[in-house]
């Protein structure tokens, strides 16, 4: 795909599919780095920086891997990365995060609609997550779908959704049938911008459906002070609820 439809599309719908951007040899290295730090790092980690799925055995994210391991710190400067989002971050690409959401077969739950920038409280909005597929993902293990152009449509109410790892979720209802499912396979990457409302459904199939996360923001994003405030606000109203 030539840069300036990955511009374009990523501009009119605040998503953008890549297929085949990782190399297999590239993909089986991740993959490689991805079980060493389940194995190595994971038991080590604060209770912050890990998420487990409700039967307390399967991982379902790990957050902040960029500053527990040097692997994760590297791979979000590869060099072809970050040209290609230069252009979709309006500046300078610094990362703010890398993450997984490892939807494991059976037991992986669900995410409830949402705007990334609810947690991430950036102005503007120059932020975006390279969302890595690390196995293929199929219609029945629990496809991200994204609300097409709804990034252009500003940062809505967030409220607490009581779900383990995804603390907030959009006060109202969405029209989840007119939503896209972003099927990939392993090596695609999906690129979604900061404010596109996107969700996903438990996997109860026989399948993982591994997703490697690497955040970034333009160098001159900053926090929004009454973004902030709300997302406090929210955080309180959940350490509160009984739940
Ligand atoms: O991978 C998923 O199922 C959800 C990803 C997500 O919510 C995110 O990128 O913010």
């Amino acid at each position: 795909m030539k840069q300036e439809d990955v511009v374009r599309e990523y501009r009119e719908q605040g998503f953008v599919h890549l297929p085949k951007f990782y190399s297999s040899e590239k993909l089986a290295q991740i993959r490689a780095a991805l079980e060493r730090y389940n194995r190595e790092v994971v038991p080590g980690l604060p209770e912050s920086d890990v998420v487990y799925e409700a039967d307390g055995q399967a991982i379902r994210n790990c957050w902040r891997m960029h500053t527990h391991d040097p692997f994760f710190a590297e791979l979000h400067q590869d060099e072809r990365l970050q040209t290609l989002i230069a252009e979709l971050v309006n500046g300078t690409p610094l990362c703010l995060g890398v993450e997984t959401f490892n939807k494991p077969a059976k037991v992986g739950s669900g995410v409830p609609p949402h705007q990334d920038n609810a947690y991430f409280c950036q102005e503007p909005p120059d932020v975006l997550t390279v969302w890595v597929a690390m196995d293929d993902v199929t219609p029945e293990n629990g496809p991200v779908h994204y609300l097409s152009g709804s990034h252009l449509r500003g940062l809505r109410e967030h409220t607490p959704s009581g779900v383990k790892g995804n603390s907030f979720g959009l006060a109202e209802a969405v029209d989840e049938e007119s939503a896209s499912a972003a099927l990939l396979k392993q090596g695609d990457i999906l690129i979604h911008h900061c404010q596109t409302i996107h969700f996903s459904a438990p996997n109860i199939s026989d399948h993982p459906r591994l997703g490697l996360l690497l955040v970034f923001r333009g160098a001159h994003t900053e926090d929004s002070p009454e973004m902030k405030d709300a997302y406090h606000r929210a955080r309180a109203l959940m350490e509160s609820s009984p739940s």
